[in-house]
């Protein structure tokens, strides 16, 4: 008898087919991770991806979407820079019989409009990071400035609303400021800056709560023009796991992050084979880790293997 060899099978079942990929934009360290890491699973899957930035602009993305529906896709993934606005563009997706995965953003939309959605637990996030900062404070006095992501980006939403569950019942605890920082280093700076012009020369903050670790990053650097130290007379936690902010946590700089994968792209082709194959329906939601790191994880051995994956 003839043994028949295995043919080499290439990560599971897309090879040849063409997915349209409409991404936000490059706001963030963890964005531009999330581009490459989609792109890496795409070259290692055989996969033809057609890549559309939006430059932050949800009219971007539906212009881009409706291309990948002319053009006749077998796959969509959208990063929703907003959470609203979607069903029109969706509906049309699903009478040309293209299925959607959603990357890293959840939107309100009629959930029979799209395959699945791929993202962290928003809520949860914030809520680490308010636990995090309420063991940390104890029963002192906190003021807590907040920048928020994007406005209207189902993160910014969610983000604030986990970290106000977690400091409910923490009268000792406040938000004093929240203010968009759209996610970037330059306007997390900017609003820094009119925080602590707002508060004492900043000596009336005792944390900064970033929804994002670049807002964050551009915060610290605020302070340190302020002539304070973060990380100490201002605590900084946040949300990402960025190398960056392992460098500044391995300088006493920054205090906590919640880790979120870069890594959307990857479930989302897995469940696209199957659904491609043979119809395999996944759940409507797949949920990826979030993990709260500080200071005590060795923040310099962090930061090293996090470099290169896709950072
Ligand atoms: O945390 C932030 C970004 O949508 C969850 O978008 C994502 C967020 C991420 O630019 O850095």
């Amino acid at each position: 008898a003839c043994l028949s060899m295995a043919a080499p099978v290439l990560a599971a079942g897309m090879e040849g087919k063409v997915v349209g990929f409409s991404q936000i934009g490059s706001e963030s360290g963890w964005r531009a991770a999330e581009t490459t890491l989609t792109q890496n699973q795409a070259k290692e899957r055989g996969i033809d991806l057609k890549f559309a930035d939006a430059q932050q602009k949800q009219e971007n993305q539906i212009k881009a979407v409706r291309g990948f529906i002319a053009q006749g896709v077998d796959a969509i993934l959208i990063a929703p820079v907003v959470a609203t606005g979607w069903d029109d563009v969706l509906a049309e997706a699903k009478d040309a019989e293209i299925p959607v995965v959603l990357l890293d953003r959840q939107i309100e939309a009629p959930e029979d409009l799209y395959l699945t959605a791929v993202t962290s637990d928003q809520v949860h996030e914030g809520k680490v990071a308010g636990d995090w900062l309420v063991a940390d404070v104890g029963d002192k006095a906190c003021k807590v400035v907040e920048l928020q992501g994007t406005t209207g980006s189902s993160p910014a939403i969610n983000r604030k609303q986990g970290f106000e569950e977690a400091i409910a019942g923490h009268d000792n605890i406040t938000i004093a400021r929240s203010q968009t920082g759209d996610f970037t280093r330059t306007k997390g700076k900017e609003v820094m800056e009119s925080f602590i012009k707002a508060e004492n020369g900043g000596k009336d903050i005792c944390a900064v709560y970033a929804h994002n670790d670049d807002m964050a990053v551009g915060a610290i650097q605020a302070i340190k023009e302020a002539g304070l130290k973060p990380g100490t007379d201002i605590k900084i936690v946040s949300i990402d796991a960025v190398p960056d902010i392992f460098l500044a946590m391995a300088e006493g700089e920054a205090n906590a992050t919640v880790e979120l994968t870069p890594d959307m792209a990857g479930p989302a082709f897995d469940v696209l084979a199957a659904y491609l194959a043979d119809g395999t329906a996944p759940a409507k939601w797949i949920q990826t880790e979030s993990k709260l790191f500080t200071q005590a994880d060795d923040p310099k051995a962090v930061y090293e293997a996090k470099k290169g994956l896709g950072y």
